[in-house]
């Protein structure tokens, strides 16, 4: 029975690396600036992180075999404080080491320099949907209060009709971006934390209610990518998604376009 475990456990150990060595599910190809960078610090981490748990299960079903029921009572052992502490401060110094070596991609992305010529997009995060605003043609995003925001009314994000910066914003559930112009993303939320994720472009980022978190990125490739929420924000979540539409600059202008408020 021992035997047969012990071996069950190896066959599922290399099975299970077999799927994450051949790459069988994986992340769609990156379409950012900062993929080829996140996709190396994600295989040193997967490899790192292998390599481990392949030793770690054939301890695993080593000593179950080894100490197999053999009709002998069984003895107490209190374990070893110098293995404990040795591997728990491997352990940590493999975590931390990984997070400085792979916090320039974090850096890059939220703290490096943004293009005066990036397109700045409003990205607001409520249960369940996503809205994304544009500043429109004054370039400027007008002010918004709380108590406006009705859904009913065609103004989610609340609008203020007040303010002569407010009226040429496009806001619009999903989210269109010029291909290979910088974007300068700005993450809101009205309600509770919400997650901003393209795999493609290897971006995940909180919404956080009252923060304006802000990343920028430049994409690629024109196309459709999902934007799933990705943080768990209610009974709904698991509907919440928009597409970020990757598209020609002349596309984007025109998208803008139809989509103005009238004036
Ligand atoms: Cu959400």
């Amino acid at each position: 029975m021992a035997l047969l475990l012990a071996l069950a456990i190896t066959a599922i150990t290399l099975v299970s690396m077999y799927f994450f060595a051949a790459k069988t599910w994986w992340m769609p190809p990156f379409i950012s600036e900062y993929g080829a960078a996140y996709d190396s610090h994600f295989m040193l981490t997967m490899t790192a992180m292998g390599i481990i748990f392949f030793f770690a299960q054939l301890g695993l079903a080593y000593v179950i075999f080894r100490y197999r029921d053999q009709g002998k009572k069984a003895g107490y052992s209190h374990g070893n404080n110098t293995m404990e502490v040795l591997w728990t401060s491997a352990t940590a110094v493999l975590f931390v080491g990984l997070v400085l070596f792979g916090q320039h991609i974090w850096a890059q992305a939220h703290l490096g320099p943004i293009d005066p010529n990036a397109l700045r997009v409003e990205l607001w995060g409520q249960q369940f949907v996503w809205y994304a605003r544009y500043p429109g043609p004054d370039g400027q995003f007008g002010r918004t209060l709380p108590e406006l925001m009705k859904e009913s009314a065609g103004n989610p994000l609340g609008l203020d009709p007040d303010d002569p910066t407010s009226k040429d914003d496009v806001v619009m559930p999903v989210m269109a971006v010029p291909v290979n112009r910088q974007v300068e993303l700005i993450l809101r939320s009205k309600d509770v934390i919400h997650n901003f994720f393209v795999r493609e472009l290897r971006l995940k980022q909180d919404a956080v209610p009252g923060l304006e978190t802000r990343l920028h990125f430049t994409a690629s490739q024109i196309g459709n990518y999902e934007i799933p929420c990705s943080e768990l924000c209610g009974l709904g979540h698991y509907q919440m998604r928009s597409f970020l539409q990757v598209k020609s600059p002349e596309e984007f202008e025109q998208w803008l376009r139809e989509n103005a408020p009238p004036q």
